[in-house]
């Protein structure tokens, strides 16, 4: 990380200038870093045209007959849109989280401590460009901004907060002061709810345990019930304001099939007339981020984001088109998205550079941000772009076109 060593002079409580390593995971570093961590909790009312607020909540690891059989996750569905083609974009966790707010996973096929450079911009960037607020709620970790592997929960020494579920701090592009104090633990979310002072978009992160990860999708459907079910009729906090909830799963558990997962969309921006149905519509997790710029009407990334398909919901609402995907979604699917393909991520360093974004991709008036155009806009970098404004993504069977499995 590049910034694992902050001097919080101007925070510290002496006036004497102290250093706190962000990445050490030692109990007495972790404390010390604690002291000094800076919060922010910033809300904006920017009217979106489905939604004002998007909320994503991620479980772990579960196959879709799996999770559509849980009894609490069928009550939560139930109480909405049933997303029953939609997929994960690799294996194992952390490109998936990765995706889904880079509209890439960069070839990346493991959940090593990566860094995607300063210069690949997320969702964050589309969002801070048009005053929308963020903040990302990672359950148990120890202090906003912790920039380590993992935290373990100190009494039973399970597996708690791991920096491999935790998208945007893996784009060193949000590791500026301003933005790790946005990466909140689930405490704060609580104490943003009582103040009023929730985001416009939030990315949960249930631990280890609630998420299903190191237990089952009964545990992960008990906490994702017990989480929502209270927030659901929330109307004294603004928790619902017209709000759009997905929870999703970052991948399926068997390897060896596709990767299609469970999701749902919750929330009172889902109309009355849809809840308790089914979209069957082809969605991955390049889904989250093209939803999100059509309802908010933001640029783009340039990436895998542009040509996805828009939750229907919302895709009614903005005058966005769809596109199914039978390759995907048949019952005798040809693409299983199950590997990655070649990257400057993955382990067999094939590929030593980063894909540019296509930076002329245009979809329903939607720009790529200035910012990325005049990073990677220069006719040397385009003439190796492998984005398209197309819904078809690659995988390790079918990697980009010049780029090898
Ligand atoms: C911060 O902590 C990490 C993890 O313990 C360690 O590898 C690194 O050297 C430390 N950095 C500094 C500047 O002390
Ligand atoms: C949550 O984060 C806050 C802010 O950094 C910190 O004060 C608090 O101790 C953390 N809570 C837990 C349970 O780690
Ligand atoms: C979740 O599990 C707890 C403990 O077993 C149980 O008391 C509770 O009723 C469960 N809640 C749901 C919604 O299943
Ligand atoms: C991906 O799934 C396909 C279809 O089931 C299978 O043939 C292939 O071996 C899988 N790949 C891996 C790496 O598991
Ligand atoms: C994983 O997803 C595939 C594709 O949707 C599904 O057919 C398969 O049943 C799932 N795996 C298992 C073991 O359920
Ligand atoms: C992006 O950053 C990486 C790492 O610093 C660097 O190698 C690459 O040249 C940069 N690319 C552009 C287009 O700025
Ligand atoms: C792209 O253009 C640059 C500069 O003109 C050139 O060096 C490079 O070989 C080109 N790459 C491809 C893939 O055509
Ligand atoms: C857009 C943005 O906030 N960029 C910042 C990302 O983090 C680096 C390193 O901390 C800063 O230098 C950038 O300004």
């Amino acid at each position: 990380m590049h910034s694992s060593t902050l001097v919080l002079s101007a925070l510290a409580l002496s006036s004497q200038a102290v250093a706190v390593n962000l990445t050490a995971t030692a109990a007495a570093d972790v404390a010390a870093a604690r002291a000094s961590a800076l919060t922010l909790s910033p809300t904006s009312n920017v009217k979106g045209k489905a939604f004002d607020r998007f909320v994503v909540i991620w479980l772990e690891n579960t196959d879709y007959d799996k999770a559509a059989s849980d009894p609490n996750l069928v009550w939560l569905a139930k109480k909405g849109i049933t997303l029953s083609n939609y997929f994960g974009v690799t294996h194992p966790s952390e490109p998936n989280y990765v995706a889904a707010i880079g509209g890439d996973n960069f070839g990346m096929d493991n959940d090593n401590v990566n860094n995607l450079p300063g210069n690949v911009s997320s969702i964050i960037d589309l969002l801070e460009d048009k005053g929308i607020s963020w903040s990302q709620y990672q359950e148990d970790m120890p202090y906003s901004g912790f920039e380590g592997k993992a935290w373990i929960n100190q009494q039973t020494k399970a597996n708690d907060y791991v920096r491999k579920h935790n998208p945007a701090i893996i784009y060193d592009a949000n590791t500026s002061q301003e933005r790790l104090a946005k990466n909140k633990n689930l405490t704060q979310f609580y104490s943003d709810l009582e103040a009023k002072k929730l985001p416009q978009w939030m990315f949960i992160t249930p631990s280890m345990q609630n998420d299903g990860h190191d237990t089952s999708v009964t545990f992960a459907g008990n906490w994702t019930r017990s989480f929502l079910e209270p927030l659901l009729d929330e109307k004294h906090h603004h928790f619902m304001a017209n709000t759009l909830i997905l929870v999703t799963f970052d991948e399926n558990h068997t390897y060896t099939s596709s990767n299609r997962v469970l999701g749902m969309l919750l929330g009172d921006a889902v109309p009355k007339k849809l809840i308790g149905t089914t979209d069957p519509q082809y969605y991955n997790h390049y889904s989250e981020i093209s939803t999100v710029e059509a309802n908010w009407n933001l640029h783009t990334l340039g990436r895998w984001d542009v040509g996805a398909n828009i939750f229907s919901v919302v895709a009614d609402q903005t005058g966005d088109t769809n596109t199914a995907w039978d390759a995907a979604t048949s019952a005798n699917p040809t693409h299983f998205f199950n590997t990655s393909f070649a990257g400057l991520f993955n382990s067999d360093r094939q590929v030593v550079t980063l894909p540019p974004p296509n930076t002329k991709l245009v979809r329903n008036g939607r720009k790529v941000l200035g910012r990325i155009v005049r990073t990677w806009g220069d006719e040397s970098l385009q003439n190796q772009t492998y984005y398209q404004n197309t819904v078809q993504i690659p995988d390790g069977m079918y990697p980009p076109q010049g780029w090898a499995n």
